[in-house]
Formats: C-alpha cells, structure tokens, sequence
C-alpha cells in the first residue's frame, strides 16, 4: 500500500489522540481517531476508560454531519460488537463515512477482521497496515493477552554501573535518582498490574502504588508469597486498590487475615517451592491483565529470566560502583556453558536524569 504524506500525518493524530489514554483505558486498548473530510480534520476523538465511547464514537459525535463522505484515520480496527459499548462499524456507517484507513486488526476474537468486513460490504474504501508497528507497541499488553491469553510483562530492575543491585547487608534503597523513582511511577501507572514477592515485602515494606497527578487508576499489585507471610500491616496491602496474594499453601487462618483487609489469596501451582510463574501469569491474562510490571529483587527477577518468561527487561543504571560482594542484578544459576546464557537485545538506552535507562528484549539467535 503506498500511502501519501497526508494518509501519515493524519495517522499520526490520531496516534497523538490514543496517547490520551496511556493511563486510563485498561483492560480496553489505546484508540486515537480522526476524522478528515476534504483535506480538513472535521472530528477527532479517543477512548478513554473502559464502559465510556470508543475513539470512532468520540468523533463522529465531535463530527456531527461533517462525517459525511470523510475518512476515518483509527489506531486499531474499528469494533464490530455490542460490549460495553455498541459497535463502532455500525455508527461508522450510519454516519456516511466514505473510507476507514486502520493499522492492523483487533485480535479479539469478537471483532478480528469482522469490522473490516462489514464496512467493506457496505461499500466503504478499508484500507489497512499503516502504522502497524506503532499500533503494536501502543498496546503491548493488550495485543498479546488477546493473542495469547497472556499479559505482556517488563521486569524492572535499578543496579550500579557493575550491575550490583545492594549491599551484602540488603541495604538496597535509592541507588538511583528521584528522576529514575519517578519513572517508574509512569510505567507503573500504564500496566495493569504490579507484581512483587515477598522478600522484597518483608526487606523494603514497599506500596508499590501510583502516585502521579495524571493518574487516578490503582494498578491490581500482586504479591507472590508461597506461604503467606505477607503481614496484614505491609503497606502494599493498606493502600487504594485491589491486592492478589498468590500462594502455593493456604493456611486458613493467614488467609483469613489478609482476606479481612480486602485482599484476595488465590492458591497457585507450585513449580520448585514456588509459585509457578506461568501458571501466575495465565491467571493475570484471565483476569485481563494486559501489561504486567515486576518490580522485585534479584531473586524473582531471575526467576522471570530464566524461564524466559518476560517481555522487556527495563535497567535503570546508576553511575556508582557497589563492588564484588554486593548483590547480582538477577539471581541466575551458574552457567555451565556460554551456549546456555539468556540472549537479549537492547532496544532503547537513554539518560533518566543522572541514571540511564536501558531497555532489553529476549532474542532468539546470537548476532
Ligand atoms: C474500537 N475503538 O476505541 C476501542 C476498541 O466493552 P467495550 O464496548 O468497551 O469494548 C471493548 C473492546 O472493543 C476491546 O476489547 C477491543 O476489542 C475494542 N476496543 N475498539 O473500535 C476503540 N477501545
Ligand atoms: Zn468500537
């Protein structure tokens, strides 16, 4: 498909709409759309939460009959079912659009390639595959739990410059900035969960929450804890929103107690003493979990690398030193050959304050 410098630009507005909902739209994807009729953006719209309009409804109603004959510029394939809303193909017809322009299809399974269908059979110009690589890293998360019932997962962790993460003694908090601790705050605020175990809960007795202006929406937090330890007093669990221990043992009595702070215990599979973190995982996805941070010691971090079972991997690096006998990065076992080493490829690298940020993803062959 050759697509003009307008069809871009156009595209990339509607983008710029979708951003709006970074925070907001969970477990609903980010959707941007615009509306251009005779060269001239007559409507623009985006979804906001989950239960209000979708993006394409947003604009029509800014449009009103200027939608008429126009083309409609949408991040993701317009919906062709009643959820919590009606569906966008239907009302993108009613209004008398003339062309639907979209990035990739909907994986979910009521819409995949059917609102495409119906406006093609009422005689409406689709054309799809711009800015499809955009459209995928926009809703990382949502795209893979409708591909795959499960979340997409980052594991986060904050190390020295020779990638040690405390001191013998655990003394681990602040190696890096307040600018590095604030973005965080923005990646925790865009997943659906916070996962943690309970060695860091009993260590750091963190909240683990959102505190950013731009967000009112408390992430689900998840404490991997076999055996409950987690103290009904840890702050993660008295703070706003819904708190999952996942155990692998119920003792009634420490459920009881947590469950009598509002906390749910699930009991898991157990996989060598632990909960079994794929098992964990495709509870998440069931639940709608689409982007998942794990934000946890050496331990559990290396846990999610060395079943390979994480998407992303985000290092802050701070410019210090913490020597030999401080703690590893990622607990991981010792290698008995090279060919056996996790493989990843770094994706973004840039400066976060005094720290830097360096992004990694699982790569599948050397280079
Ligand atoms: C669109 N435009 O802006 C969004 C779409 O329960 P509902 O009615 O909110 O529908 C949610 C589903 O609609 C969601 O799982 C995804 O398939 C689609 N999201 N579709 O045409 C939008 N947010
Ligand atoms: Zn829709």
């Amino acid at each position: 498909m050759a697509w003009s410098e307008s069809d871009r630009q156009h595209m990339a507005r509607a983008f710029e709409l979708a951003r709006h909902g970074l925070y907001t739209t969970d477990p609903n994807p980010r959707v941007g759309c615009v509306l251009v009729n005779d060269g001239r953006i007559v409507g623009e719209g985006w979804h906001e939460r989950a239960g209000g309009p979708h993006a394409e409804a947003a604009a029509l109603a800014a449009a009103g009959a200027a939608a008429r004959g126009a083309t409609a510029f949408v991040t993701l394939e317009p919906c062709d079912h009643h959820g919590r809303t009606p569906p966008c193909s239907l009302a993108l017809i009613a209004a008398g659009v003339a062309r639907v322009v979209y990035t990739i299809d909907d994986p979910n399974p009521a819409v995949a390639g059917n609102g495409a269908a119906r406006l093609r059979a009422q005689g409406i110009v689709v054309e799809s595959g711009l800015m499809a690589a955009e459209a995928e890293q926009l809703n990382p998360g949502y795209l893979r739990r409708r591909r795959t019932g499960r979340p997409f997962v980052r594991v986060k962790v904050a190390a020295s410059l020779d990638g040690r993460t405390a001191l013998a003694s655990g003394e681990s908090r602040w190696i890096t900035s307040k600018a590095a601790r604030a973005d965080v705050q923005h990646y925790r605020a865009r997943s659906s969960v916070v996962l943690t175990g309970i060695g860091t809960v009993l260590a750091d007795d963190p909240a683990m929450n959102v505190r950013i202006e731009e967000s009112r929406r408390q992430p689900m937090r998840v404490v991997l804890d076999s055996r409950l330890r987690t103290p009904p007093e840890a702050r993660i669990i008295n703070r706003q929103g819904h708190v999952l221990v996942a155990a692998t043992t119920s003792d009634a009595q420490r459920r009881e107690a947590l469950q009598r702070k509002g906390v749910e215990v699930q009991v898991v599979p157990e996989r060598v003493g632990r909960p079994d973190l794929a098992a964990v995982l495709d509870l998440l996805g069931q639940r709608e979990a689409n982007e998942v941070w794990v934000e946890a010691g050496a331990t559990l971090a290396g846990a999610f690398v060395r079943e390979m079972l994480f998407d992303e991997l985000v290092v802050y690096l701070a410019p210090t030193l913490l020597g030999p006998d401080a703690r590893p990065l990622v607990d991981l076992p010792a290698l008995a050959q090279l060919d056996a080493r996790p493989l990843l490829r770094f994706t973004e690298c840039i400066p976060v304050g005094d720290d830097l940020r360096i992004t990694a993803v699982p790569c599948k062959e050397a280079s």
